[in-house]
């Protein structure tokens, strides 16, 4: 089984939808490995999207991900990265296709309502970020 993170950004979070999102999950074939409620100090936020450090919209991405409680969880499944991806969809809410959940959760690209772990940037990372490994179900 291969693992992947799903983050639930503060805006989601605030709706109420996490549960909505983790059932999804789960009736998609995946199963629960990690599962925390947590605010991302801006030191943490700045580590996790280091990759963006040179972007323009990285000091939005920061305040964005910082101005809120997050859910982390670590999703278990075959093909987990790129099945993840499949079902949040675009980047952009408004290019993301009907029923991903950038579609139904995003408002725009720059809160885009859920992040996963892209298969290019090291999702173990991104696991290992939020959880220590006696933290997940194996
Ligand atoms: P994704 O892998 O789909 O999350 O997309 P990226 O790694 O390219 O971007 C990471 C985050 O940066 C996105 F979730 C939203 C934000 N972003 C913007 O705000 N503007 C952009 O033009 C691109 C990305």
């Amino acid at each position: 089984m291969e693992r992947t993170l799903l983050v639930i950004k503060p805006n989601v979070v605030a709706l109420n939808k996490t549960g909505e999102i983790l059932a999804r999950c789960e009736k998609e074939g995946f199963v629960i490995l990690g599962l925390k409620h947590l605010i991302l100090s801006p030191q943490e936020a700045k580590l996790f999207y280091k990759i963006h450090e040179d972007k323009g919209f990285y000091r939005e991405l920061v305040n964005y991900i910082t101005s809120g409680h997050i859910i982390a969880c670590c999703l278990g499944r075959q093909n987990a990265i790129r099945y993840l991806r499949e079902i949040v969809g675009d980047t952009d809410p408004a290019k993301a296709a009907p029923g991903t959940l950038r579609a139904m959760y995003g408002t725009d690209i720059e809160h885009n309502g859920v992040h996963a772990s892209n298969p290019d940037e090291d999702p173990e990372r991104e696991v290992h970020f939020f959880f220590s490994t006696h933290e997940l179900l194996s």
